[in-house]
Protein backbone atom coordinates (compact mmCIF):
# COMPACT_ATOMS: atom_id res chain seq x y z
CA UNK A 1 0.00 0.00 0.00
CA UNK A 2 1.29 3.12 -0.88
CA UNK A 3 0.31 7.05 -0.51
CA UNK A 4 0.36 9.90 -2.89
CA UNK A 5 2.46 12.48 -2.65
CA UNK A 6 -0.05 16.01 -3.04
CA UNK A 7 1.78 19.57 -3.44
CA UNK A 8 0.12 23.02 -3.32
CA UNK A 9 2.92 25.47 -5.16
CA UNK A 10 2.99 28.36 -6.51
CA UNK A 11 4.38 32.34 -5.65
CA UNK A 12 3.23 34.98 -2.99
CA UNK A 13 -0.54 35.35 -1.64
CA UNK A 14 -2.00 33.09 -4.35
CA UNK A 15 -4.19 30.98 -1.13
CA UNK A 16 -2.49 27.87 -0.84
CA UNK A 17 -2.34 28.12 2.73
CA UNK A 18 -5.87 29.25 3.02
CA UNK A 19 -7.36 26.55 0.65
CA UNK A 20 -4.79 23.77 2.72
CA UNK A 21 -7.93 22.79 4.21
CA UNK A 22 -10.48 22.93 1.83
CA UNK A 23 -8.11 20.32 -0.14
CA UNK A 24 -7.30 17.80 2.36
CA UNK A 25 -11.44 17.61 3.29
CA UNK A 26 -11.52 16.59 -0.89
CA UNK A 27 -9.02 14.10 -0.23
CA UNK A 28 -10.42 12.50 2.80
CA UNK A 29 -13.56 12.12 1.34
CA UNK A 30 -13.08 9.04 0.00
CA UNK A 31 -11.72 7.52 3.17
CA UNK A 32 -8.38 8.71 2.30
CA UNK A 33 -6.34 9.10 5.51
CA UNK A 34 -4.16 12.34 5.04
CA UNK A 35 -1.36 14.40 6.64
CA UNK A 36 -1.07 18.24 5.93
CA UNK A 37 2.54 19.51 6.07
CA UNK A 38 4.91 22.52 4.71
CA UNK A 39 7.94 23.33 3.26
CA UNK A 40 10.16 24.75 4.60
CA UNK A 41 9.38 22.99 7.88
CA UNK A 42 6.97 19.77 8.64
CA UNK A 43 9.80 18.59 11.25
CA UNK A 44 11.36 20.03 14.31
CA UNK A 45 15.03 20.64 12.83
CA UNK A 46 13.02 21.31 9.59
CA UNK A 47 10.95 24.47 11.37
CA UNK A 48 13.81 25.83 13.25
CA UNK A 49 15.74 25.86 9.51
CA UNK A 50 13.11 27.68 8.63
CA UNK A 51 13.06 30.67 10.83
CA UNK A 52 16.66 30.67 9.61
CA UNK A 53 15.79 31.07 6.30
CA UNK A 54 12.85 33.45 6.65
CA UNK A 55 14.07 35.31 9.26
CA UNK A 56 17.77 35.62 9.07
CA UNK A 57 18.74 39.38 8.40
CA UNK A 58 22.32 39.91 9.18
CA UNK A 59 24.94 39.80 5.99
CA UNK A 60 22.14 38.67 3.80
CA UNK A 61 22.61 34.54 2.88
CA UNK A 62 24.30 33.54 -0.13
CA UNK A 63 21.67 31.68 -2.51
CA UNK A 64 23.83 28.08 -2.04
CA UNK A 65 23.59 28.17 1.48
CA UNK A 66 19.71 29.25 0.81
CA UNK A 67 19.53 26.16 -1.33
CA UNK A 68 21.17 23.97 0.62
CA UNK A 69 19.17 25.14 3.77
CA UNK A 70 16.25 24.25 1.83
CA UNK A 71 17.40 20.77 1.16
CA UNK A 72 18.97 20.37 4.92
CA UNK A 73 14.89 20.57 5.35
CA UNK A 74 13.70 18.67 3.05
CA UNK A 75 16.16 15.45 3.75
CA UNK A 76 14.59 15.59 7.51
CA UNK A 77 11.16 16.47 6.24
CA UNK A 78 11.47 13.13 3.58
CA UNK A 79 13.15 11.04 5.96
CA UNK A 80 10.99 11.21 9.26
CA UNK A 81 7.61 12.20 7.79
CA UNK A 82 7.09 11.76 3.90
CA UNK A 83 8.40 8.45 3.06
CA UNK A 84 6.80 6.57 6.13
CA UNK A 85 3.78 7.83 5.63
CA UNK A 86 3.40 7.40 2.25
CA UNK A 87 5.17 3.93 2.90
CA UNK A 88 1.82 3.46 5.63
CA UNK A 89 -0.66 4.03 2.95
CA UNK A 90 -0.98 8.03 3.95
CA UNK A 91 -1.33 10.53 1.84
CA UNK A 92 0.67 13.81 2.22
CA UNK A 93 -0.30 17.02 1.18
CA UNK A 94 2.10 19.35 1.49
CA UNK A 95 2.72 23.47 1.00
CA UNK A 96 5.26 24.06 -1.06
CA UNK A 97 8.02 21.59 -2.46
CA UNK A 98 11.26 21.39 -4.62
CA UNK A 99 8.84 23.53 -7.31
CA UNK A 100 9.21 26.32 -4.98
CA UNK A 101 13.31 25.83 -5.12
CA UNK A 102 13.21 25.68 -8.81
CA UNK A 103 11.38 28.88 -9.06
CA UNK A 104 12.68 30.76 -6.12
CA UNK A 105 16.56 30.05 -5.56
CA UNK A 106 16.43 29.02 -9.32
CA UNK A 107 14.55 31.47 -11.18
CA UNK A 108 14.46 34.47 -8.19
CA UNK A 109 18.24 34.27 -6.95
CA UNK A 110 19.67 32.74 -10.37
CA UNK A 111 21.12 29.70 -9.10
CA UNK A 112 21.71 27.41 -12.14
CA UNK A 113 19.11 24.89 -12.21
CA UNK A 114 21.78 21.93 -12.28
CA UNK A 115 22.35 22.49 -9.17
CA UNK A 116 19.16 22.52 -8.24
CA UNK A 117 19.01 18.82 -9.87
CA UNK A 118 21.71 17.26 -8.39
CA UNK A 119 20.39 18.25 -4.97
CA UNK A 120 17.08 16.65 -6.25
CA UNK A 121 18.07 13.13 -7.44
CA UNK A 122 20.32 13.08 -3.99
CA UNK A 123 18.02 13.99 -1.81
CA UNK A 124 14.54 12.91 -3.63
CA UNK A 125 16.42 9.49 -4.93
CA UNK A 126 13.36 9.53 -7.73
CA UNK A 127 10.83 10.42 -4.90
CA UNK A 128 8.08 12.79 -6.94
CA UNK A 129 5.09 14.45 -6.08
CA UNK A 130 1.84 12.85 -7.74
CA UNK A 131 0.04 16.16 -7.99
CA UNK A 132 1.33 19.48 -8.02
CA UNK A 133 -1.66 22.05 -7.67
CA UNK A 134 0.10 25.41 -9.15
CA UNK A 135 -1.97 28.27 -7.87
CA UNK A 136 -1.25 30.87 -9.96
CA UNK A 137 -1.93 34.77 -10.33
CA UNK A 138 -0.40 38.17 -11.33
CA UNK A 139 2.24 39.14 -9.09
CA UNK A 140 1.09 42.47 -8.29
CA UNK A 141 -2.22 40.60 -7.11
CA UNK A 142 0.18 38.07 -4.99
CA UNK A 143 1.66 40.96 -3.65
CA UNK A 144 -0.67 43.25 -2.62
CA UNK A 145 -2.94 40.01 -0.85
CA UNK A 146 0.57 39.16 0.93
CA UNK A 147 1.37 42.72 2.08
CA UNK A 148 -2.19 42.41 3.98
CA UNK A 149 -1.17 39.99 6.23
CA UNK A 150 1.68 42.15 7.99
CA UNK A 151 5.43 42.18 9.14
CA UNK A 152 7.05 40.88 5.54
CA UNK A 153 9.50 38.09 6.17
CA UNK A 154 13.09 37.54 4.42
CA UNK A 155 11.34 36.30 0.82
CA UNK A 156 8.42 38.61 0.91
CA UNK A 157 10.89 41.99 0.82
CA UNK A 158 11.98 40.98 -2.89
CA UNK A 159 10.98 43.13 -5.12
CA UNK A 160 7.74 42.14 -7.97
CA UNK A 161 10.85 41.25 -10.99
CA UNK A 162 11.85 38.39 -8.32
CA UNK A 163 8.36 36.91 -8.24
CA UNK A 164 8.04 37.44 -11.82
CA UNK A 165 10.97 35.50 -12.95
CA UNK A 166 9.37 32.62 -10.19
CA UNK A 167 6.77 32.84 -11.78
CA UNK A 168 7.57 32.10 -14.97
CA UNK A 169 9.54 28.81 -13.93
CA UNK A 170 6.34 27.72 -12.26
CA UNK A 171 4.34 27.92 -15.50
CA UNK A 172 7.25 26.29 -17.39
CA UNK A 173 7.27 23.45 -14.89
CA UNK A 174 3.71 22.98 -15.26
CA UNK A 175 3.80 23.44 -19.36
CA UNK A 176 6.52 20.94 -19.24
CA UNK A 177 5.11 18.19 -17.03
CA UNK A 178 0.88 18.40 -18.04
CA UNK A 179 0.83 15.07 -16.20
CA UNK A 180 2.01 16.39 -12.84
CA UNK A 181 0.95 19.97 -12.85
CA UNK A 182 -2.84 21.25 -12.38
CA UNK A 183 -3.08 24.95 -12.57
CA UNK A 184 -5.55 26.78 -10.58
CA UNK A 185 -6.78 30.35 -11.15
CA UNK A 186 -5.86 31.89 -8.00
CA UNK A 187 -6.84 35.29 -8.91
CA UNK A 188 -10.01 34.71 -8.52
CA UNK A 189 -12.87 34.84 -5.65
CA UNK A 190 -12.46 32.18 -2.94
CA UNK A 191 -15.35 30.18 -3.54
CA UNK A 192 -14.39 30.22 -7.55
CA UNK A 193 -10.77 29.01 -6.14
CA UNK A 194 -12.44 26.63 -4.39
CA UNK A 195 -14.58 25.23 -7.27
CA UNK A 196 -12.18 25.03 -9.74
CA UNK A 197 -9.83 22.92 -7.31
CA UNK A 198 -12.49 20.85 -6.36
CA UNK A 199 -12.62 19.68 -10.12
CA UNK A 200 -9.31 19.48 -10.96
CA UNK A 201 -9.16 16.92 -8.34
CA UNK A 202 -11.83 15.30 -8.83
CA UNK A 203 -10.82 14.70 -12.80
CA UNK A 204 -7.40 13.81 -11.35
CA UNK A 205 -8.59 11.13 -9.15
CA UNK A 206 -10.86 9.72 -11.38
CA UNK A 207 -8.04 8.92 -14.03
CA UNK A 208 -5.87 7.51 -10.80
CA UNK A 209 -8.51 5.24 -9.61
CA UNK A 210 -9.74 4.31 -13.61
N1 LIG B 1 10.67 28.87 -0.32
C1 LIG B 1 11.77 28.87 -1.17
O1 LIG B 1 12.32 29.93 -1.47
N2 LIG B 1 12.25 27.69 -1.63
C2 LIG B 1 11.70 26.49 -1.30
O2 LIG B 1 12.20 25.43 -1.73
C3 LIG B 1 10.55 26.51 -0.43
C4 LIG B 1 10.07 27.71 0.03
C5 LIG B 1 9.90 25.22 -0.04
C6 LIG B 1 7.82 30.47 2.87
O3 LIG B 1 6.83 29.74 2.19
C7 LIG B 1 8.84 30.99 1.90
O4 LIG B 1 9.77 29.98 1.56
C8 LIG B 1 8.21 31.41 0.63
C9 LIG B 1 9.03 30.75 -0.49
C10 LIG B 1 10.19 30.16 0.21
N3 LIG B 1 8.31 32.81 0.57
N4 LIG B 1 7.74 33.42 -0.27
N5 LIG B 1 7.23 34.01 -1.01
P1 LIG B 1 5.33 29.78 2.63
O5 LIG B 1 4.55 28.92 1.71
O6 LIG B 1 5.25 29.45 4.06
O7 LIG B 1 4.94 31.29 2.40
P2 LIG B 1 3.70 31.92 3.02
O8 LIG B 1 4.15 33.28 3.31
O9 LIG B 1 3.06 31.17 4.12
O10 LIG B 1 2.63 31.73 1.91
P3 LIG B 1 2.47 32.64 0.66
O11 LIG B 1 3.08 31.93 -0.47
O12 LIG B 1 2.92 34.02 0.89
O13 LIG B 1 0.91 32.80 0.50
P4 LIG B 1 -0.24 31.75 0.25
O14 LIG B 1 -0.16 30.63 1.24
O15 LIG B 1 -0.30 31.35 -1.15
O16 LIG B 1 -1.49 32.66 0.55
P5 LIG B 1 -2.40 32.73 1.84
O17 LIG B 1 -1.58 32.98 3.05
O18 LIG B 1 -3.35 31.62 1.85
O19 LIG B 1 -3.24 34.04 1.45
C11 LIG B 1 -2.63 35.31 1.44
C12 LIG B 1 -3.71 36.38 1.75
O20 LIG B 1 -4.62 36.45 0.66
C13 LIG B 1 -4.54 36.06 2.99
O21 LIG B 1 -4.83 37.27 3.62
C14 LIG B 1 -5.81 35.44 2.41
O22 LIG B 1 -6.93 35.66 3.22
C15 LIG B 1 -5.96 36.17 1.09
N6 LIG B 1 -6.55 35.36 0.03
C16 LIG B 1 -6.30 34.05 -0.25
N7 LIG B 1 -7.02 33.65 -1.32
C17 LIG B 1 -7.74 34.73 -1.74
C18 LIG B 1 -8.65 34.95 -2.81
N8 LIG B 1 -8.98 33.97 -3.67
N9 LIG B 1 -9.17 36.17 -2.95
C19 LIG B 1 -8.85 37.18 -2.09
N10 LIG B 1 -7.99 37.05 -1.04
C20 LIG B 1 -7.44 35.83 -0.88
Amino acid sequence: MTGRLIVVDGIEGGGKTTHLAFIRACLERDGRSVIATREPGGTALGEAVRELLLGHRGEGMAPSTETLLMFAARAEHLERVIRPALASGQWVLCDRFTDATYAYQGGGRGLSPDKIALLETWVQEGLQPDLTLLFDLPVALGLARAGRRGAADRFERERQAFFERARSVYLERARRWPERYRIVDASRAPAEVRSEVEALLAGWLERLDG
